[in-house]
Parts: C-alpha cells; sequence; structure tokens
C-alpha cells in the first residue's frame, strides 16, 4: 500500500478529490500554505493499493492545471528606497509524493 501527498491549487482541489472519490479512491482534504508564496493551497492524502497509484496520478495531473501567479517583492534602490516589483511564478499543476505503508487498520 502507498500513501499519495498531493498538493494541489486551491482551485482545483474539488474537482480532483470528487474525481477521485467518483473513482472510487478515499481522499481526505488538508487546508495547507505553501512556504514560498505563503497562499492557501490543499494536500490531499489518498491511501491506496500499489497497483492503483498510477490510476490515482492521472486523475490528479489531468484535474490540476499550471497557473503563474503574482509575487510581491521588493526591488532596493539603497539607503532604504524601495518600490514594488512584483515577479511571476509558475506553480503546479501538482506537487506529488508517494511514500510506503507499513501499516493501515481501521479499528
Ligand atoms: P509554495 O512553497 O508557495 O511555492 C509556490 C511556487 O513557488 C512553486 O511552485 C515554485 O514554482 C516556486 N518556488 C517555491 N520555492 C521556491 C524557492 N525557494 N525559490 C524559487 N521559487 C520557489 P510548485 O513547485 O508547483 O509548488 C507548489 C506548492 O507545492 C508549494 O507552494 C509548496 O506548498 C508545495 N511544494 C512544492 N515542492 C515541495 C517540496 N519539495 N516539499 C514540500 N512541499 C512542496
Amino acid at each position: 500500500m502507498k500513501l499519495v501527498f498531493a498538493i494541489i491549487n486551491n482551485d482545483d482541489s474539488s474537482v480532483v478529490s470528487r474525481n477521485l472519490t467518483k473513482a472510487g479512491f478515499s481522499v481526505t482534504k488538508l487546508a495547507t500554505t505553501g512556504g514560498f508564496l505563503l497562499a492557501g493551497n490543499t494536500t490531499l492524502i489518498c491511501g491506496v493499493e500499489d497497483e492503483k497509484v498510477q490510476s490515482v496520478l492521472d486523475v490528479i495531473s489531468k484535474y490540476s492545471k499550471k497557473r503563474t501567479q503574482i509575487m510581491p517583492t521588493e526591488l532596493s534602490y539603497g539607503v532604504g528606497a524601495f518600490s514594488p516589483m512584483p515577479i511571476e511564478v509558475s506553480v503546479g499543476g501538482a506537487t506529488v509524493f508517494v511514500l510506503p505503508v507499513e501499516r493501515f487498520e481501521k479499528v
């Protein structure tokens, strides 16, 4: 068994989790925050048999879109002078980790 962690954009989270559920997978949604943009994202946790991991990844990649987000930064002119200098950052579709599960029980 494997545990799939998928970090996805909040805007995609409903459609991804709905389609995973529709395909028969159990999913848990966590509200998370990216360390770089400090913006909300969603982490989906899905425990799945080894042979079904690829099906989970297929659903996640099908419904997770790549986006650019604007990140506010400041350009320094020295001696305390700054002007806003927003930069574009490419985010997603999904960042996925697949971990082995040592033991799975529902007690
Ligand atoms: P954030 O940490 O907010 O990162 C948003 C996007 O900013 C990233 O998109 C990447 O394009 C860029 N970025 C992140 N850290 C950077 C850095 N140190 N320098 C320059 N650019 C940087 P994605 O790679 O698609 O990641 C989307 C979100 O997935 C991340 O949000 C984070 O929450 C998570 N994530 C990505 N890689 C991870 C990892 N190795 N471990 C844990 N979480 C990760």
